[in-house]
């Protein structure tokens, strides 16, 4: 299959499963649990479950055994966004094309709204089936540890107080590493451990999460002031305007390009202990350094 096809049929099919995960649009209360539908099916790219789909089959298992992990990280990632969007936060209108949750729902209801996607990840992540080697307190100890506040949460404090300061390139790594290398790592994690990978195998992929998570915020912060919005289907330009710490910004749009692309070879090379079942790993890591949104 190629690539192009490899990501629509994994994303279809966590989309599948996140409509049989999540409560139905007739549950009451309705409004939240229409919030909560409008936010997870709005067009994200999936591909944090789709790399703990492919993290799964790299490490010999069943990518059916890690949907579950799959969509746990899709909704913690979606309650980052939905919260990231409030005007106590980016305080942005747009995401995934569409008006952001508490444009449509009002800022009560996209706090609650955020707040149950992050409950119902953990729901969500109980299905995961127990390994020989990992134990479901496994899976969710490395699940909790990266919503909390050394990571996601952590990583959003430092942007928070980083905010009109003049940070530096080490800085922003620490904040990104947090942000957003951290759940795209977990990602691959739970997915490997749902294959009941080694040791040495998760640490292959948690080498290859780190650098890919950070090429991909490089290449994110690049796209910010190369693209449209209609593009994006968010705010571009959204970080020069309010002067945020970039990658560009830090270290210009030419050398932020090679710091995405040295990255990317770096997590090429961390798949290595994988063998040939990386090379899928390997092609969507290639992929993502040329996407255009
Ligand atoms: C806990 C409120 C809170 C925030 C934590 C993760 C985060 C910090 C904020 C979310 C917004 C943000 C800028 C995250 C950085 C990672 C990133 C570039 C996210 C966008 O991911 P895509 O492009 O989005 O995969 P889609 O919409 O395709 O899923």
């Amino acid at each position: 299959m190629n690539l192009k096809s490899y990501l629509a049929a994994r994303a279809a099919e966590v989309d599948q499963a996140l409509d049989a995960f999540l409560p139905k649009a007739k549950q009451r209360p309705l409004t939240i649990h229409a919030a909560m539908r409008y936010s997870v099916f709005s067009g994200g790219k999936r591909l944090r479950p789709v790399l703990c789909l492919a993290a799964a089959e790299a490490c010999g298992g069943d990518p059916a055994e890690a949907l579950a992990p799959a969509c746990a990280v899709e909704l913690m990632h979606t309650y980052s966004l939905v919260h990231d969007d409030l005007p106590a936060m980016d305080d942005d209108d747009l995401r995934r094309g569409r008006p952001t949750c508490h444009k449509v729902y009002g800022e009560g209801m996209a706090v609650l709204c955020g707040d149950a996607l992050l409950t119902e990840s953990f729901a969500v992540l109980a299905h995961t089936v127990p390994t020989q080697r990992y134990s479901t307190r496994d899976y969710l100890a490395e699940f909790a540890s990266t919503g909390g506040s050394t990571k996601l949460i952590g990583g959003q404090v430092m942007d928070l107080e980083g905010e009109g300061k003049k940070l530096t390139r080490r800085d922003l790594m620490q904040i990104h590493e947090a942000k957003t290398a951290a759940l795209l790592t977990t990602a691959l994690r739970l997915g490997a451990m749902t294959a009941n990978a080694t040791p040495a195998k998760l640490k292959a992929l948690t080498e290859f999460g780190h650098a890919l998570g950070l090429a991909f915020q490089v290449i994110d912060d690049i796209l910010d002031v190369t693209q449209t919005t209609e593009v994006l289907g968010k705010t571009a330009g959204k970080d020069a305007a309010v002067e945020k710490a970039t990658y560009p910004a830090i270290l210009g749009l030419e050398a932020a390009r090679k710091e995405a692309a040295t990255l990317t070879t770096r997590a090429m090379s961390s798949l290595k202990p994988l063998g040939k079942r990386a090379a899928r790993l390997e092609e969507i890591a290639a992929h993502l350094l040329q996407r255009e949104y």
